[in-house]
């Protein structure tokens, strides 16, 4: 039997994106804007429509990835941050609210959140997946909420 496949291009030509990236572990999370950036330049997005907005830490970033998609201004929303894991369970309230807290956004306001949050045991793992060359979670959410941001207009129209 025939059927329709539907999936978003990855094409950014003309979106706009709004990226959160929080402070705390910015060594890591710098190298995660850095690469998401860089993914959505080479993806056709222009400069002056991105806006990346700064909060304290992991567990800050739904209010502000809330904030900005009530302004209806984003095709696609970016959360950036690096959790790693410590001696006690603060790790599992803050990684686990952060996820919750973009899922529920995602949701609610039906636009698409690239889930570039590292929950780590370790500074090497968050290096690893942080990487200047390869293996960049960073790059491969922004690639997601390119790809989700075409699909919703696809699916929307
Ligand atoms: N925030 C992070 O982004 N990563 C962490 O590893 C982390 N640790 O380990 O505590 C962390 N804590 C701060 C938290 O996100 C809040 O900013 C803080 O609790 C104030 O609300």
């Amino acid at each position: 039997m025939q059927f329709n496949e539907i999936s978003g291009d990855l094409g950014a030509l003309g979106l706009r994106f709004g990226i959160v990236a929080s402070r705390f572990n910015d060594f890591i999370v710098d190298r995660l804007l850095a690469a998401a950036v860089e993914t959505l330049a080479q993806a056709g997005a222009d400069a002056d429509d991105l806006d990346v907005v700064r909060v304290p830490g992991a567990f800050e970033i739904p209010l502000a990835l809330k904030l900005m998609a009530a302004a209806d201004r984003y095709d696609g929303l970016l959360a950036l941050g690096c959790v790693i894991r410590g001696e006690t369970p603060h790790f599992d309230y803050v990684a686990g609210e952060a996820c919750r807290g973009a899922t529920d956004v995602s949701l609610e306001y039906r636009i698409p959140v690239g889930f570039g949050i590292l929950t780590v045991d370790t500074i090497e793992q968050a290096r690893a997946r942080s990487g200047p060359e390869s293996n960049n979670k960073g790059a491969e959410a922004a690639s997601a909420v390119i790809e989700m941001a075409n699909l919703r207009r696809r699916l929307s129209n």
